[in-house]
This record gives structure tokens, sequence and C-alpha cells, in this order.
């Protein structure tokens, strides 16, 4: 893994330099104020972490590495964690290089397969996809060599060993959770010939002739690779990292955020609310009706899956990237249909509903990647999140591999008691003396 190594190296090196410089500098300069509706409000808007893989401006979207979404949409999985890793497109040889080290370390071992068949007929996908991932840390080089007694300075280098063998599995794991879960649950094996995206193709077993499914499984890993550092499932995984815990436990953890409807598993409810506007309304609702549903939906309680976001607001351009896909390869889905007739109707209603206290009416990646996932014959919408985690550890591991590498240290920030709080604001609110 020369090229990678040496690549990585050089922007841990120089991102090293950058923060020791702004350190010594400008340590006591003010980057905003810490609020009582930052501290009730999730931390919203606080800025409190370091993230050079990507950053999500909000009237913008998702940069990665300074690309923006339709820079670098056309990318490969492999492509796109070597942009992450390392700041760059990698070259013919780079892709080649990290595409052979992934199909070398491709095997999932036997005793996940057996862990995984013991589970209940109804374990969810992203239960079965979490244990599989945790139940292989022993397999951890960094664990092994931190043991042994490692420079600190070498830390990243075993983060990066681990997260190739991790990523390396998860087409595999993904495929064959597939094929226990809702398949006959025979394994087809890994093509050490074939790129990521094209084996988990062929290995889920599902439509693998139709040539734009596997770009829409490739454009999928390619476009939830990552979203910052502050979303659940990556802080989550940074922390539990910083904790110097492996690569193996802090995907884990950060898939397990990744399962909550807020988050990742938005993408199989969005799945379950158009299900639920056919199987009321029929296959083709009109936009009057469809209006009527999400009012009551709303009204009841409830939210509209797949709208909103906590950092942007305007249409997610994922959101964008997988219409068009859609619109070239599908447009005439039953699916894709009311996804389109949604987004015509919910921002609008979204805007004024109860105040306009939706901060982004606009529908984020997850209200449509299910759809076409549906299209195309992967119709057990519970294992969509899966999918959005194969991707989203691409991210993981690059975030945690570089704060390895700057030496970031373990992640605690300071929580307080409502007395602690009532105390502050009488003290310093109290005009003096
Ligand atoms: N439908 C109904 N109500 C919504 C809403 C939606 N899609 N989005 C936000 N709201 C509500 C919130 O529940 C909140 O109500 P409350 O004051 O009664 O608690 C209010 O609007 C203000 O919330 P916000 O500041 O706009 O959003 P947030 O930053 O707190 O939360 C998010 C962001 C994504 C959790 C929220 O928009 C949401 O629940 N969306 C639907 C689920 C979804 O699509 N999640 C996927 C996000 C992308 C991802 O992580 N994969």
């Amino acid at each position: 893994m020369e090229r990678l190594t040496e690549k990585l190296n050089l922007r841990i090196e120089s991102l090293c330099r950058e923060l020791t410089e702004i350190y010594a500098e400008h340590k006591e300069v003010v980057l905003g104020d810490v609020t009582i509706a930052h501290l009730l409000g999730g931390m919203r808007g606080l800025k409190a972490m370091i993230c050079n893989t990507s950053y999500v401006d909000p009237y913008k979207g998702l940069f990665v590495c300074g690309y923006e979404v339709p820079e670098f949409l056309h990318l490969t999985a492999e492509e796109v964690f070597f942009l992450l890793c390392t700041g760059q497109f990698p070259d013919e040889a780079d892709t080649l290089e990290l595409k052979g080290e992934f199909a070398k370390r491709a095997d999932v071992p036997e005793y996940v397969w057996n862990m995984l068949r013991t589970l209940p007929k109804d374990a969810h996908p992203m239960t079965m996809f979490s244990l599989g991932i945790l139940s292989m840390e022993g397999q951890s080089v960094f664990k092994k060599k931190y043991e042994e007694g490692l420079h600190k300075a070498e830390f990243w280098k075993y983060t990066l060993e681990d997260s190739l063998s991790l990523i390396a599995k998860l087409p595999s794991l993904a495929a064959g959770i597939y094929r226990i879960r809702f398949m006959d649950g025979k394994l087809i094996p890994p093509d050490p010939s074939l790129s990521m995206a094209d084996n988990l193709t062929m290995m889920l077993g599902i439509n693998h002739e139709e040539k734009s499914f596997a770009d829409l499984i490739r454009l999928y890993m390619v476009l939830h690779c990552d979203h910052e550092g502050g979303n659940v499932s990556a802080f989550t995984a940074r922390v539990v990292h910083s904790a110097l815990s492996n690569i193996f436990y802090a995907t884990s953890a950060g898939l397990n955020g990744l399962a909550g409807p807020l988050h990742g598993l938005a993408n199989q409810e969005c799945l379950h609310f158009i299900t639920l506007i056919h199987n009321k309304l029929g296959p083709d609702p009109t936009e009057e009706q469809i209006r009527s549903f999400v009012l009551e939906t709303l009204d009841n309680g409830n939210i509209i899956p797949g709208y909103g976001h906590a950092v942007l607001r305007v249409t997610d351009p994922r959101f964008t990237a997988f219409l068009n896909f859609g619109e070239t390869h599908c447009p005439n889905s039953t699916y894709l249909k009311t996804v389109r007739k949604l987004f015509d109707v919910v921002p609008e209603i979204l805007k004024t509903y109860h105040g306009g206290k939706v901060a982004d009416p606009f529908p984020n990646v997850d209200a449509i990647s299910g759809s076409l996932l549906y299209h195309y014959g992967m119709t057990h919408y519970d294992f969509y999140t899966v999918m959005f985690g194969i991707s989203r550890t691409l991210g993981f591991c690059a975030q945690n591999i570089i704060a390895r590498g700057l030496n970031q240290p373990i992640i605690r920030p300071k929580s307080i008691t409502n007395l602690w709080l009532k105390d502050f604001i009488e003290h310093s609110t109290k005009p003096s003396a």
C-alpha cells in the first residue's frame, strides 16, 4: 500500500503543520459563543471539531475535499476512498493498487456467517451488519501492535491497515446478510477482478444483468461516503475511536447511530412512507391526494421522512444526483414518480407548517435513494441502511485515520447539571453591587 500510505503521509504532515501553526499563533481566537440554545438544541451549529475529509455548506451541500457533488459523482468507491484520505483524485496506478489491496482482504471469516445465521430470523439487517463488523474486531492489527507498545506516531498506519481490511469485507458481508436474511441463504463468493460496487451487485444476486443497476450501486457508494464529522454516526465513530478503540469498534458504534430513523434509517422510512401512499391511494396518486396525505401525517405528529436536515438549507445535491440518475435510467418507475410528486408538494407545506418551524423544508438524499433500489428489485427496504452504511464506513475510516495522524486527543466535552445552569444564570445575570 505504498502509494496510498505515502500520499496520506504527506497530507497528514501538511494538515499537522497547518494546525500546529494555527494553534501556536491563534489558540485564543474565539469561534463563537456557547449558548443555552446550543446546550438544549443538540449542539446544532456549534463549531467543536476538525474534519478535513468533507464539509457541508448549508446552501451548496456536500464538498468532499473541496470538490462538489457533480465533480466527484463519477468516481468508484475505491477512488472516493482515496480522495477522502489523500485530498487528491487517484491516478490509474493508485486505483489499481487500492483495488488489489481490497481484493486481497475481501474474505469474511466463516465464524461471522455462523454467528449471523444464529440470529433471530427477523433480526434487522443493520443489527447483523454492526454485529458482523464488531465480531471481526479481534482481527485488528492496531490492537495487537498497541498491546506490543506501538509508538503513537505509527497509530495512523495501523488504523489504515485495519480500515483496508474492514472496507474490503463490507461488500461480502452486506451481500451475505442480504442473502441470509431475504434469499435462500447461499452465499456468492467475491470475484477479485471486480470493483467493490460490481462485486456487491454480483454477490447480492438480484438483477445484476441490468448494467445500470451496477452503476446505481456505484453511485450509491460514492454519494453516501461522508458528510462532515458532526453527524450522529460519524461523530459516534470519532468519539469511540478517540479512546483508541480500533476502527472495527468505532465503525460498529457509528453504524448503530446510522440505524436511527432520524439519520440513516430515514431511507427505509421513506420507502415505507411511499408504500403507505400507494397502498392508500394507488400507484399513481394525484398531487392533491399527496398533499392531503402529507398534511394528515404532520397533523398526527409524525415527520415526513427524507425532508429536512440539521445543516442543509437547500435541496440536497445528492438528491439531485439520484434524481438525474432516475430520470435517465428509470423515468417510468412508479416509486420515482411519487418521489417527484412529493418533491413538488412537501417543501411548500413544510415552509409554512407550524409557523415555519422546520428549518430545512427540502429533500435530503434519503428521499430518493431507496426508490431507485426498489425499482431495480431490491424490495426489502430494511436493507437500505446497510447500503448507506457500507459507503459511510469509507468516511468513518478516512476521518479516523487522519484524526490518529493528527494525534487528536480523546473527546470529552463537559456536561453540566440543571443546578449548575441555574446557578450560572443567576450569577451571570445578577447586577454587580
Ligand atoms: N417532518 C416533520 N417535521 C420536521 C421535519 C420533517 N421532515 N424536519 C424537521 N421537523 C421538525 C422537527 O421535528 C422539529 O420539531 P419540534 O420543534 O417539534 O421538535 C422542528 O421541525 C425543527 O427541527 P429542525 O431544526 O428543522 O431539524 P433538526 O435539525 O432538529 O433535525 C432532522 C434534522 C433531519 C432530524 C429532521 O429534519 C427530520 O427529522 N427529518 C426527517 C428524517 C430524515 O429525513 N432524516 C435524514 C436526515 C439525513 C440523514 O442523516 N441521513
